[in-house]
């Protein structure tokens, strides 16, 4: 299924470029790439929810050839029709793919029997196998590391960048893990994806306007799942599929009234995501392979104008110059 997309202006689209790249994630990604040589295996957690755009292509250029796991976290909160469907189409011979819900006790024993199956001890072993977590903020890898270890090593909570710097931890006599600091890419081209991962809580809430990633989480909820919403707000919460006047009503139900009683659109706007990110309008995922297709295309499209655009500006200066 391929849904319309909120395409946003390009003023707005501009605005939303994700620019959030504290420090602490550029020095994360350097000591992730120092810290290679040593890794035998990459555990890359993503967000069942946003199997697509919680993949970080800087992550895909740091793996190189090294073996991996994915994890498809959060499984709980996903469409399980589509986490098959994603699990499928993100295994590859070198990568395996498992779908988690990493706070249900136990539920990471099959990443255990995976590591165990795949990477048997030499014989002659003398040091643990290296296993690195990585991935986005907020996806949960600090959590798979504490499920994994049966016990609380790593801080966890519920808003990204919880974790700054890699953290060992020895699991048991073959394997050790390696925690890092979420990591997102310095400027996200698919403004569509820099929503979505708004939406998911994987950018710090500041850094995005919470209305527009609402109205475009509702857009696509609205559509691809109508009875979650319903549920959760009543038969007249979906008004032919405009999504500013459900969040209208959204924050008419929660009595999120500003001045003289008219709705504060921000405040309805965390109130829907956060029934979203918990869960409370059902088990969503929010993107397709399909969608990935087309808005790859879209993306190469927007970078050769991008790219033709510049080239002209270039030329015109040099002609301006010329005469
Ligand atoms: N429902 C659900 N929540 C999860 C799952 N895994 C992690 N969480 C929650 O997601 C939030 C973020 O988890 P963390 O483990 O801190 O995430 P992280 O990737 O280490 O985050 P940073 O260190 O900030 O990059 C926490 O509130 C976890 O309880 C899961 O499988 N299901
Ligand atoms: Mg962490």
């Amino acid at each position: 299924m391929i849904l319309a997309l909120r395409t946003p202006d390009p003023y707005t689209a501009q605005l939303m470029a994700i620019q959030w790249f504290p420090g602490h994630m550029h020095k994360a990604r350097k000591e992730m790439a120092a810290a290679l040589p040593s890794v035998d295996v990459i555990i890359e957690v993503l967000d069942a929810r946003l199997p697509y755009s919680s993949q970080n292509p800087m992550l895909d250029t740091l793996r190189a050839d090294k073996p991996g796991i994915r994890v498809l976290a959060k499984a709980d909160l996903a469409d399980p029709v589509l986490t098959d469907i994603w699990s499928a189409a993100l295994s590859t011979d070198t990568i395996d793919v498992l779908a988690l819900t990493q706070t249900e006790p136990g539920a990471c024993k099959p990443l255990l029997q995976l590591l165990s199956a795949r990477f048997k001890p030499m014989p002659n072993q003398l040091k643990p196998r290296v296993a690195m977590v990585v991935g986005i903020p907020n996806v949960g890898k600090s959590t798979l590391i504490n499920a994994l270890a049966g016990r609380v090593i790593a801080k966890t909570g519920n808003e990204p960048a919880i974790t700054k710097r890699q953290q060992h931890v020895r699991l048991n006599d073959h394997w050790s893990l390696k925690d890092t600091p979420g990591v997102l890419w310095p400027n996200v081209e698919n403004v569509n994806s820099g929503f979505r991962l708004g939406a998911v809580g994987s950018v710090r809430d500041t850094a995005m306007d919470s209305t527009e990633v609402c109205l475009t989480m509702l857009d696509y909820v609205q559509v691809a799942y109508p009875a979650g919403l319903i549920a959760r707000y009543g038969p007249d919460i979906i008004v032919a599929h405009d999504s500013t006047q459900t969040l209208e009503r959204i924050g008419k139900l929660a009595g999120c009234l500003g001045a003289r009683g008219h709705v504060d659109y921000d405040r309805a706007a965390r109130v829907a995501l956060q029934d979203f990110r918990t869960g409370n309008l059902g088990l969503i995922t929010l993107e397709t392979p399909q969608m990935q297709s087309v808005e790859e295309a879209l993306v190469i499209e927007q970078r050769a104008h991008k790219a033709a655009a510049k080239k002209h500006k270039r030329e015109a200066r040099k002609a301006g110059r010329k005469r």
